[in-house]
């Protein structure tokens, strides 16, 4: 009896540790409601004001991605990239619908966490925090912190991140 006290502070101890440990070590853990795959930044180039962070969002209950914050941006906002026309296109969007189970992906050329008005050049190789903020149906919002991996644009859309 006289032991269980002494595990029982320890575990309490620990339990944030090894949490924040996890979430570092795996990037496609899953934080409650939301598995967030693949996250990454796109490198920047001195002067650039501005860049884009990707991801794929799987939600296991209706949710929506409805704030992204960093430290790196003055500004950070949600976008959609999509063709009007045979223009592309990038407009601010309230918020992205994450349905149930199924995967949403925010890519070059799609859906994306805009961050402007940097406050530093994003170099390859270094990690990006952001904080996501979800809401779900039942309006109940939850904070998510990650650290995305900066990486030079090498495939997928060439559309200019710093044209808005
Ligand atoms: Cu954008």
């Amino acid at each position: 009896m006289t032991q269980t006290p002494f595990f029982r502070i320890r575990s309490t101890r620990l339990a944030p540790v090894l949490l924040a440990a996890a979430a570092w070590l795996a990037p496609a853990a899953a934080f409650a409601q939301i598995a967030i795959g693949d996250p990454w930044v796109r490198a920047t180039v001195p002067q650039q004001q501005a860049s884009g962070a990707f991801m794929k969002l799987t939600a296991s209950k209706p949710a929506r991605l409805v704030e992204a914050r960093s430290p790196v941006a003055g500004v950070v906002e949600i976008h959609e990239m999509r063709m009007e026309g045979d223009v592309m296109r990038m407009r601010a969007v309230p918020g992205i619908d994450l349905p149930a189970g199924k995967p949403v992906e925010l890519r070059p050329g799609g859906y994306h966490v805009m961050l402007m008005a940097l406050k530093q050049t994003l170099t390859a190789g270094e990690t990006v925090p952001i904080t996501l903020v979800f809401e779900g149906e039942d309006r109940r919002r939850e904070t998510v912190e990650i650290k995305a991996p900066v990486r030079a644009l090498t495939t997928g859309s060439a559309a200019p991140m710093d044209k808005h």
